[in-house]
């Protein structure tokens, strides 16, 4: 069961387009057709609320072209104070990025982003939260 399915989303920043949206809630909405990309710095974040607290093991990223090669995982249960789970400074793009690691109580999920991989911000197409 994805626990961040349709859940409130914000971010650190959203890439403005005319044509399309890039907000936040575009890499929850369950279609791998749509995403969230942030503006063009390496510091930047997406924060998912899933609504209460519950435990969290794993987060499934789906990462577009613009990926981030250096992130972090981080959980919080108020949304002010955040423990990393996970993190990497070898990401490599191409899809599908899992995150497993010791389930731990959370109610916010969010993946920080330190360092791109191109000139883009960051853009994902879908993220999932699971338990385990
Ligand atoms: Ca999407």
């Amino acid at each position: 069961m994805n626990l961040a399915a349709g859940a409130p989303a914000s971010a650190s920043s959203s890439e403005w387009n005319p044509f399309t949206s890039y907000a936040p809630g575009r890499a929850v909405d369950g279609d791998t057709g749509t995403r969230w990309a942030s503006g063009w710095s390496d510091d930047q974040w997406l924060r998912v609320d899933l609504g209460s607290v519950r435990p969290v093991g794993r987060v499934v990223l789906d990462w577009e072209r613009a990926y981030a090669s250096g992130y972090r995982i981080e959980l919080s249960e108020n949304g002010t104070d955040w423990r990393t789970v996970w993190s990497t400074a070898a990401g490599d793009g191409g899809g599908y990025d899992t995150a497993e690691f010791p389930s731990r109580a959370a109610r916010y999920v969010r993946v920080h982003g330190e360092r791109r991989a191109t000139k883009w911000g960051y853009s994902l197409h879908e993220v999932a939260v699971h338990r385990s």
